[in-house]
């Protein structure tokens, strides 16, 4: 099987609701490996450079703002189409437009307090992972491998 790794980050708002564990759960409970996990207060110029791509957009500032408001939970998790599935789990970008079952859906009401970001690309994913986790991703394997994956 072909694994891919996404990045994961669990915002500022996640966090002071409470929905660590309920997040991590989604993720581990559908059978994805938790590959990096750091528990970290970012500074504007590393908020900045994560969402380097929307710069120009008018909710840049605020965006920024909020990310760097509180501690986030900062993840890799791995998995054969975890990016794509992992953006399926978040749910909409707008929570009004996510589907109940998702974590937005379930979990948010305004755009700019959606909860959780996820990579919304495999290359998007390298990028995110690399500027987070410098160091690299935990190294190790999941003993029911073979129970997950045919
Ligand atoms: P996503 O987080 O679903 O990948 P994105 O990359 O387009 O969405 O935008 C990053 C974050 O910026 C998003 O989670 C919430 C905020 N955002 C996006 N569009 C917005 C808008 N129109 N108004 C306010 N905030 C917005
Ligand atoms: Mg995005």
């Amino acid at each position: 099987e072909k694994m891919e790794q996404t990045f994961i980050m669990i915002k500022p708002d996640g966090v002071q609701r409470g929905l660590v564990g309920e997040i991590i759960c989604r993720f581990e409970k559908k059978g994805f490996y938790l590959k990096g996990l750091k528990f970290i207060t970012v500074d504007q110029s590393f908020a900045e450079k994560h969402y380097a791509d929307l710069s120009a957009k008018p909710f840049f500032a605020g965006l920024v703002e909020y990310i760097i408001s509180g501690p986030v939970v900062a993840m890799i998790w791995e998995g054969k189409g975890v990016v794509a599935t992992g953006r399926t789990i978040i749910g909409a970008t707008n929570p009004a437009a996510s589907a109940p079952g998702t974590i937005r859906g379930d979990f948010a009401i305004d755009i700019g307090r959606n909860v959780i970001h996820g990579s919304d690309s495999v290359e998007s994913a390298r990028k995110e992972i690399a500027l987070w986790f410098p160091e690299g991703p935990v190294n190790w394997q999941n003993s029911l491998h073979p129970w997950i994956y045919e």
